[in-house]
């Protein structure tokens, strides 16, 4: 059977092929099946992705699903159909996490919920026999019942490596994951409502082996070249004996330098002086707020400002550069709250940053709060979730306060650029 994977961008710079799909290309091919991925770029009208999708002659179609993709996804899908008549199947974490919004529309008749390896194969099985699509877990048929889940994949080392030709880098500057799942809680955050999804029937949080981490990144050396490793891990420094034996291994076989993403709880100065030894020269921490009331109470992010502080400074000292991340525009955030955020920003002096306005995915603990005070307007199904206006009715922020710090972030990182740039006497 032909699958092919709609990557639905909905911006130029943030815009990255899914790993998902790549993922279960992979899985599917080493099934027999084929696996294509076609890119709908901002700049492709509907009716030019729907050519492509006829040329292709797909027997079935998937779409990964971020929140943020959903809203073009849901118009693109609609076309798509009028003349493409395949069936859909729609996966990822907005599909896991609102699937009933999804099968309401016409466009769109299976849901993914959770991993969909196993799941996308079954379907493919079932849809070459004409057998019934109606009890295969994790798969939820329009029309039919909430599935049941199977437990996550395991061990992760038997799956396939991703399929590195549905990724915009087959080689080069290349995109990594090393585990799936996040210990944490933030209760903000899409990812970690995989936990509480799989609470029931097994972990979520699984690594693979350095023996099978590094088989990938040798055989994508050889494939091509191998210059640089971004590792996507939601937080790559969990689990220091791992840690610690990947950077040895690391270094003595492939090398080449790295990026990853951390949490400064999850740091110690040792882990980072053998990170940056084995290559790793940048490193991204979210820090999300400037205060620990708001970290503490609305994000469930416990940490003191001290402690960022000095994870900061011993990740400069390694000679690793900083990126952090902070959010704005939170249930119950005040103006002052911002202003604490704004702050920090100043003091931590990042080699860069990003800022986000917040957006409640469906699923997360936010999200319902949110819901339950009445923070979402009735029409927010139809906003966009991109993360530079908000979408809530706050009582403690106005929209035009909102807007008024995410402009303040905007000049505050201009300026700590060109005072770096001055510094550096390039300015
Ligand atoms: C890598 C990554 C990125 C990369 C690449 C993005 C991309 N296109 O994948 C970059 C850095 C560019 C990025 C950017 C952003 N990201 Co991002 N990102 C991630 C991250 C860390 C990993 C995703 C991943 O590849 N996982 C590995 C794969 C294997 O897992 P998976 O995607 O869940 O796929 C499995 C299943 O979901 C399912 N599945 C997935 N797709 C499909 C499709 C079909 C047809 C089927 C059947 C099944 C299926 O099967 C897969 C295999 O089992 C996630 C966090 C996370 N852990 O998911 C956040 C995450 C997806 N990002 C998020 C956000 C918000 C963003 C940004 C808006 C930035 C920001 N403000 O934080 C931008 C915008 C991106 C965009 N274009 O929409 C949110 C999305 C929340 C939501 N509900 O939408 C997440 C969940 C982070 C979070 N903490 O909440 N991101
Ligand atoms: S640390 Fe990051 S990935 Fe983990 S739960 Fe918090 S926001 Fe999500």
């Amino acid at each position: 059977m032909r699958v092919l994977f709609i990557e639905v961008d909905t911006e130029c710079e943030w815009a990255v092929a899914s790993l998902g799909p790549g993922f279960i290309a992979a899985y599917l091919r080493r099934h027999g099946h084929e696996a294509h991925l076609l890119r709908a770029t901002i700049d492709l009208s509907h009716t030019e992705v729907t050519e492509a999708v006829r040329s292709i002659e797909p027997d079935l179609i998937g779409v990964s699903l971020t929140t943020r993709q959903w809203l073009r996804a849901r118009t693109l899908l609609h076309e798509v159909r009028q003349s493409v008549d395949v069936p859909v199947i729609a996966g990822g974490l907005h599909a896991t996490f609102a699937p009933e919004t999804i099968l309401d529309q016409p466009a769109f008749d299976y849901v993914c919920l959770g991993e969909g390896e196993e799941a996308t194969l079954d379907l493919v099985r079932a849809l070459t026999t004409d057998k019934s699509t109606d009890s295969i877990p994790n798969l939820w048929a329009k029309g039919g019942q909430r599935p049941t889940l199977r437990p996550p994949y395991e061990p992760l080392d038997r799956l396939p490596f991703v399929a590195r030709d549905m990724l915009d880098e087959p080689s080069g500057c290349i995109p990594m994951t090393t585990q799936r799942g996040c210990p944490f809680q933030c209760s903000y955050c899409g990812a970690r409502q995989f936990h509480d999804l799989y609470a029931a029937i097994g972990e979520y949080g699984r690594r693979r082996s350095h023996e099978n981490v590094l088989a990938e990144l040798e055989a994508i050396g050889k494939a091509g070249d191998l210059n640089y490793v971004i590792f996507l891990d939601d937080t790559f420094t969990i689990h220091h004996p791992w840690v610690k034996q990947f950077c040895k291994v690391y270094s003595e076989r492939i090398g080449v330098p790295f990026s990853i993403h951390a949490r400064v709880e999850t740091v110690t100065r040792d882990v980072l002086e053998r990170l940056a030894t084995a290559g790793c020269n940048q490193i991204t921490y979210g820090v999300e707020s400037g205060s620990y009331q708001v970290r503490t109470n609305v994000m469930q992010r416990p940490v003191e400002n001290d402690r960022i502080k000095q994870v900061f400074r011993w990740t400069r000292e390694a000679g690793i550069t900083v990126t952090a991340n902070y959010m704005l525009g939170l249930p119950d955030e005040t103006p002052r709250d911002i202003e604490q955020t704004l702050a920090l920003a100043e003091e931590l002096t990042a080699d860069d940053f990003g800022y986000f306005v917040f957006y409640p995915y469906p699923g997360t603990r936010l999200f319902h709060h949110c819901k339950e005070r009445g923070y979402l307007p009735n029409d927010h199904a139809e906003l966009p979730a991109n993360h530079q206006q908000s979408t809530l009715d706050l009582p403690s922020l106005t929209h035009k306060q909102i807007a008024e710090y995410y402009d303040r972030f905007t000049a505050l990182r201009a300026r700590l650029f060109a005072d770096r740039a001055s510094a550096s006497g390039n300015g």
